[in-house]
């Protein structure tokens, strides 16, 4: 086998560092609506690389905690915004895997998640009410996390995934949507927290899967588009659910992640000589974590959180990444 490219993880950990920094930054004040997901693929991506303190942890649990609103029992992107479904699952994500639980009201934001479902099975992502498959996926990983999902009505919930179904075997984001990996990921990932893998035509999917990836190496999400590195996350994850991670071939997807990676600055682009970002920073290092890149812990695919994390949960369902290779 010929030798994997180095993945620069001295420089990524600073360049995740870097981004809380530049407080004065126009970029950062435009991506205030963000900065909760911003934080938890931060943390994710520093966890995947063994260097889970490089960021300030209580920091982090008092920026948190400044986002719930405790009248609706949800947390905002920000200090200032309205609560959301994304960015709820994001803070509880951290603060789970921080150790810090014991700050979450859970009788609230139980309430708040299960007031967000709609009479079709799908939920919305606030009071607002745009509905998608991303949002059930959110709710369902959201009460799975606090140990509550015996108060989801499951049967309404598979229902809507079901009907989500294509004839291709993949999944869209709504009723008759054209499949899309990333809907797949979603799709996939609340029926495996619901032990409901059964619903799946898991050849047909598989298959669908392994043919996003391009002579390049890289991943598309749907027929004819172009390569993106976090499709390495939201396809792998999908067929790692599925035991299906060895139809794609590893080698030449972890080179076209690595050349995506910026030299000079750190961080991951969404292809190569583009400006890279934490969003495909975090989901790149997942690719390379679920295809057993050496050095890298692993990352559990349906949580998106570390594995070491969901395991002491309890709540490691059976999926398949490649063997961790050796250096
Ligand atoms: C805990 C990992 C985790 C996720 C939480 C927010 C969420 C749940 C999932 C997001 C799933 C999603 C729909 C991601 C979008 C990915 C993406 C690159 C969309 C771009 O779509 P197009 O149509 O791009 O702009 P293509 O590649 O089809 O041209
Ligand atoms: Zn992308």
């Amino acid at each position: 086998m010929a030798t994997l490219p180095r993945l620069n993880i001295p420089l990524h950990v600073k360049y995740i560092q870097s981004l809380g920094e530049n407080k004065d930054d126009l970029v950062y004040h435009l991506t205030a609506h963000l900065r909760m997901n911003a934080i938890y693929w931060g943390l994710t991506a520093l966890c995947v690389m063994d260097h889970k303190d490089a960021l300030n942890r209580d920091e982090m649990i008092e920026f948190v905690m400044s986002c719930w609103d405790e009248e609706a029992g949800g947390f905002g992107a920000h200090p200032d915004h309205d609560p959301h479904i994304l960015p709820t699952l994001s803070a509880i994500q951290i603060l789970t895997i921080q150790g810090a639980r014991d700050r979450i009201n859970v009788p609230k934001v139980t309430n708040f998640i299960l007031s967000l479902q709609q009479p079709s099975g799908v939920f919305a992502g606030d009071v607002f009410g745009e509905i998608d498959t991303r949002f059930l996926f959110c709710a369902v990983l959201a009460l799975s996390l606090l140990g509550q999902l015996d108060q989801l009505d499951v049967e309404k919930t598979v229902s809507y995934i079901r009907r989500c179904r294509n004839f291709d075997g993949g999944f869209g984001a709504v009723i008759g949507a054209e499949s899309h990996a990333a809907q797949v990921f979603v799709c996939v990932g609340a029926l495996a927290v619901l032990d409901r893998l059964d619903e799946i035509d898991q050849e047909r999917l598989a298959f669908w899967l392994a043919e996003r990836q391009l002579p390049n190496g890289g991943l598309n999400g749907r027929p004819e588009k172009l390569e993106d590195v976090c499709y390495s996350f939201w396809v792998l994850s999908a067929l790692s659910i599925l035991k299906k991670v060895s139809w794609i071939d590893a080698d030449k997807l972890i080179e076209f992640i690595i050349s995506a990676e910026d030299p000079e600055g750190g961080g991951i682009a969404d292809r190569p000589g583009d400006q890279p970002d934490v969003f495909h920073t975090q989901f790149g290092v997942a690719g390379l974590s679920i295809l057993g890149y050496p050095g890298l812990l692993d990352l559990d695919p349906v949580y998106c959180m570390p594995a070491s994390v969901i395991e002491s949960l309890g709540l490691r369902k059976d999926w398949e990444a490649l063997p961790r290779r050796v250096a």
